[in-house]
Order: structure tokens, then C-alpha cells, then sequence
């Protein structure tokens, strides 16, 4: 670890309060003047560090740089810090955590980054991903699941998105069959979860599990296509660092007993979809957003109404002509 890193880590386990110069120095085995030279590294990358007279430095309780060491101090298990990877900037977490994959990145690494330049939605699709309002975030799992059941881990991920959500802002968000989480009828966090299976026994040998979540991201940022599709969590007094560390911790508790009941009550307890009249269009064909009627170009839908969530996460359905069935993979919107 650099001495930056050291420093940082020390300011993070004591956020909001002050520490001397002198002290800093003599923990870590080290010149004064290095401490100046590593704090103002700092701030120049944008860390809120203030200098108090005749108390030290003090990393301020409202600083949101994503970091290791910011992250860190929330995880439910410290031993695995050295599976935090942060960047300042990638074209998408999920491609860079599945090249750590094949080179063999042990289960529970993380990738996150402040910004995305080619962020990733479902089939082709890209997911808006701009620097400081945002997290995104890529979880690497080996669960022991045969491939007909992987959409459990995207009902899970929801699941475990809305459980941090409510656990770090005290808010209750919504899910959208299959995997989005919604704020006040906006879109806030959207899911991609990419497999490798072994060809011969059918199962799946890893999951890169891809999260975005629009923080603070405001509406007028939002390019104009998504400004009546996207919104964004915009709670005060809680941090990225510790949303993306929660999300981390619930997503590893849920990945050790994915098939428990808890996760699918809990998945329907959010849903925003049961009991509603909804249209289903063949997976890559429906318009975006939640009610899409008011844009609607294609014909291409069935109309039906959704029952239940099946234990394996599919959507059963009811069509107009009384036949039921459960959907594993399609698109949905909710009707008016
Ligand atoms: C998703 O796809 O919503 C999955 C998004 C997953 C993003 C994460 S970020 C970390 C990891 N690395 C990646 O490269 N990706 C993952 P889908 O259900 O296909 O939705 C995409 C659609 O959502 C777009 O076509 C837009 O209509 C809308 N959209 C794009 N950016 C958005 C944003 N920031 N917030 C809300 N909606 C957005």
C-alpha cells in the first residue's frame, strides 16, 4: 500500500474526526512532511480534507470519493478488503471484472468505477453511466447453480439492492420484473448479470454480476431520451461508499442461500408489477420505460395480467383467454 493509501485508509476508519500531523507521521512510520505531500495528493483528486488549527486533518463526513479504503470499513467482512478494485474511469466494470475472471479473480472480487464509458444494459443496450452521480459496480460470484435456475441470481441482486437501499437511506424502492429498481416511478438502478457455464455438466462456473445505480445524478443530466425513464436516489447523508459496500454485503449474504424462500417473498414484497395489467413483448422488442403506451410504435405485445413470481423467478402470467404461463425471459410494461 502507498503511503497515499495508508493515509487515506487511516482518514476513512476516522472519518469527521481529527487527526495531528505528528500522529499520523509516527503510526505510519513516516516524515511529516510526507503526510503534507500525501494530503495534498488527496485533495487535488478531490478528497474534502480540512486542515484545523492545532488538531489536524480531518476527512470530512461528506466526502464522496469512491475508494478501497471508503469502502472498507462498511464491509460485514473485512477480510475481504483485497477484493475491492476501484477506478476513476473504465468502459464497463463488467468487461474488466471478467478479464480478472479468466485470469482468475477469486469469488467475491468487486470492481467499481466512478465513471463508465461504454456502461452495458441487456441485449446491446448501453446504461448512461456519468462520473460523481453514480455507482457502478461489478460483483464476481461462484454459485453452484445449474443454468435453467441463473435468473434467481438477477431476482436475488434486486433484492439485495433494495435491501441496502433501505438499510443505508431508509427507503423503500420498487422492482420491475426482471431486474429493475424503481424510485417514484423512475428507473434508479438497472442490472445486467453475465454467465459462464461449463459446456459439459451445464452449470454455471461464474456470474459477473453488473449493478448501476444513479446516485445523485440530477434530472437534467440525464440525456433527454431518459428523462422521463430515469431518475435517481438523491438521499442525503449517506455516501456511495457505503451504498455500494451494503449492496456488496447483502449480495454475498443472499449468494451463500440463493434458492431460501426469504429472497422470493422479499422479491415479491417489492414488486411493482403483481396483480397488474401488463404487456409482454418478446425479449428486445419492448419501448423503454415503465408505462409505455404513451410511445408506443409496436404492435408486437400480448396483454395479460401478472399473478405470482415462480420459484425459479419467472413471471406467471395470465393471458385475456384464461391460459396461464411462466415467463423466464421477455419484457414487460405496466399498463395504466
Ligand atoms: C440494465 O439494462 O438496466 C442493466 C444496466 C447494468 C449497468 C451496470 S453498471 C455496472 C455494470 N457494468 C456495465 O457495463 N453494466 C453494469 P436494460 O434493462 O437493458 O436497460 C437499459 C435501458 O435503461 C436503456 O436502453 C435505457 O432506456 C435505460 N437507461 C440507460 N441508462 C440508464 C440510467 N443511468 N438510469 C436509468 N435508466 C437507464
Amino acid at each position: 500500500m502507498t503511503t497515499k493509501d495508508k493515509i487515506l485508509q487511516t482518514l476513512e476508519e476516522n472519518k469527521g474526526k481529527s487527526l495531528s500531523g505528528e500522529s499520523l507521521a509516527e503510526n505510519l512510520g513516516i516524515s511529516r512532511a510526507a503526510v503534507w505531500k500525501a494530503i495534498n495528493e488527496l485533495r487535488k483528486e478531490g478528497y474534502k480534507i480540512e486542515a484545523i488549527t492545532n488538531k489536524g486533518y480531518c476527512l470530512s463526513t461528506e466526502n464522496d470519493v469512491l475508494s478501497a479504503q471508503g469502502i472498507i470499513p462498511y464491509l460485514n467482512n473485512p477480510e475481504n478488503a483485497d477484493k475491492i478494485h476501484v477506478y476513476k474511469q473504465l468502459e464497463s466494470t463488467n468487461i474488466t471484472l471478467k478479464k480478472m475472471a479468466m485470469d482468475g479473480a477469486p469469488s467475491e472480487t468487486l470492481v467499481i468505477a466512478e465513471e463508465q464509458t461504454k456502461g452495458r444494459g441487456r441485449m446491446g443496450r448501453s446504461f448512461y453511466s456519468p462520473p460523481k452521480g453514480g455507482i457502478y459496480m461489478s460483483i464476481l460470484l461462484k454459485p453452484y447453480l445449474d443454468l435453467s435456475k441463473s435468473v434467481l441470481i438477477t431476482t436475488a441482486a434486486s433484492v439485495a439492492v433494495c435491501r441496502a437501499i433501505e438499510k443505508v437511506a431508509h427507503i423503500t424502492p420498487e422492482i420491475k420484473w426482471v431486474n429493475d429498481v424503481y424510485l417514484n416511478q423512475k428507473k434508479i438502478c438497472g442490472i445486467l448479470t453475465e454467465a459462464v457455464t461449463d459446456i459439459e455438466n451445464g452449470h454455471i462456473q461464474h456470474i459477473i454480476l453488473g449493478i448501476g445505480v444513479n446516485f445523485t445524478t440530477a434530472k437534467e443530466e440525464f440525456p433527454s431520451e431518459l428523462s422521463h425513464i430515469a431518475g435517481s436516489l438523491n438521499v442525503e447523508g449517506i455516501t456511495r461508499n457505503q451504498l455500494a459496500a451494503e449492496i456488496y454485503n447483502q449480495m454475498i449474504k443472499i449468494n451463500e442461500n440463493l434458492e431460501s424462500k426469504e429472497i422470493l417473498s422479499d422479491y415479491k414484497a417489492h414488486s411493482m408489477v403483481l396483480g397488474k395489467e401488463i404487456r409482454i413483448y418478446k425479449a428486445g422488442t419492448a419501448p423503454a420505460g415503465l408505462h409505455a403506451e404513451d410511445r408506443e410504435e409496436s404492435q408486437n405485445y400480448t396483454i395479460a395480467t401478472a399473478l405470482d413470481i415462480g420459484a425459479n423467478g419467472g413471471l406467471i402470467v395470465k393471458y385475456e383467454n384464461g391460459e396461464q404461463a411462466t415467463l423466464s425471459s421477455a419484457e414487460i410494461s405496466i399498463r395504466f
